[in-house]
């Protein structure tokens, strides 16, 4: 156990060893009380106390956002928790993200994802999870929102040379577009150098395996696992 202590040119002295767990629990708080101003609140206060941004991240918002989605899997919350968790962690994100240096964003940058909910589809909730938590993981994420074409998701992932393009549907009448991006994916030549990979309520293993794609996961946590393995085994 060691101590970090600042001292400013003002003569002002901060330890900021003690003070950074209570930064990082404050922002623990927010995400799992649903608070969107508190989180953001929570991170301006943390980044003036220099808390390490990624650290914020990775210790702070991470596990409370995984904690909320625990929660609603075991029916202790309702759906628009969900919502304004991901709201607050979107607000905190927002604070921090500015104050990550290039350097630590190359350094722990795990890879590019494209993301986006398919074809006919309107739903975001847990592609909008799915996108914190991979940001929270160290990759980059590109969100194309909702309704988006096959065609769009492979445009933008060549655009931003992504590594990933993470498809997410909620409905049985919209899986079937997942199979139409990993057509795309093919017909342009980028098999294996772009890999695709599928969730959403009503996607399975044995979907993902029959459409040919590259990785399936069943929560946020599972994409993040799959995200990493796919960046480490590119072609
Ligand atoms: C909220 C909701 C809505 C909201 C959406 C609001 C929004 N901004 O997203 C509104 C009211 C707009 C809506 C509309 C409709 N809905 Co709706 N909706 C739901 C509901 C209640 C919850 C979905 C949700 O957000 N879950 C919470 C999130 C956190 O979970 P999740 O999405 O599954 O995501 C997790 C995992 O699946 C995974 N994941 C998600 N995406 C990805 C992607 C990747 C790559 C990976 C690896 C993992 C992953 O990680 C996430 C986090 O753990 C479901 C019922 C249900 N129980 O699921 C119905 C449901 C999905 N809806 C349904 C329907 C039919 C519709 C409508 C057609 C209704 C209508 N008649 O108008 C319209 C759709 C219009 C359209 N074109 O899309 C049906 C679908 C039936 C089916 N089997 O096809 C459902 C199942 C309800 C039902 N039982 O009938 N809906």
């Amino acid at each position: 156990m060691f101590t970090l202590i600042l001292i400013y040119s003002d003569g002002l002295i901060m330890d900021l060893g003690s003070d950074m767990e209570e930064y990082l629990e404050k922002l623990r708080k927010a995400i799992l009380n649903f608070d969107v101003d508190g989180a953001r609140e929570a991170a301006k206060e943390a980044m003036s106390a220099g808390v390490d941004p990624v650290k914020a991240i990775e210790e702070g918002l991470a596990p409370a956002i995984r904690e909320v989605g625990d929660m609603f899997h075991r029916d202790e919350i309702f759906l628009p928790h969900v919502v304004m968790a991901s709201d607050a962690m979107t607000a905190a994100i927002e604070v921090i993200e500015p104050h990550i240096s290039k350097e630590d964003l190359e350094r722990t940058k795990k890879g590019v994802a494209v993301i986006g909910t398919v074809e006919g589809d309107i739903h975001e909730i847990g592609k909008n999870v799915v996108t914190m938590m991979l940001k929270a993981a160290g990759f980059e994420v590109i969100d194309l929102g909702t309704n988006v074409s096959a065609e769009k998701f492979v445009e933008k992932a060549k655009d931003v040379g992504a590594d990933i393009i993470a498809c997410s549907s909620l409905m049985t009448t919209t899986m079937p577009y997942m199979k139409e991006v990993i057509e795309e994916v093919e017909r342009q030549g980028l098999k294996g150098k772009i890999k695709v990979m599928v969730g959403g309520g009503p996607v399975t293993r044995d979907w993902a395996e029959e459409i040919g794609a590259d990785g399936y996961g069943k929560d946020a946590d599972e994409a993040v696992k799959v995200a990493t393995e796919l960046t480490e085994k590119k072609e």
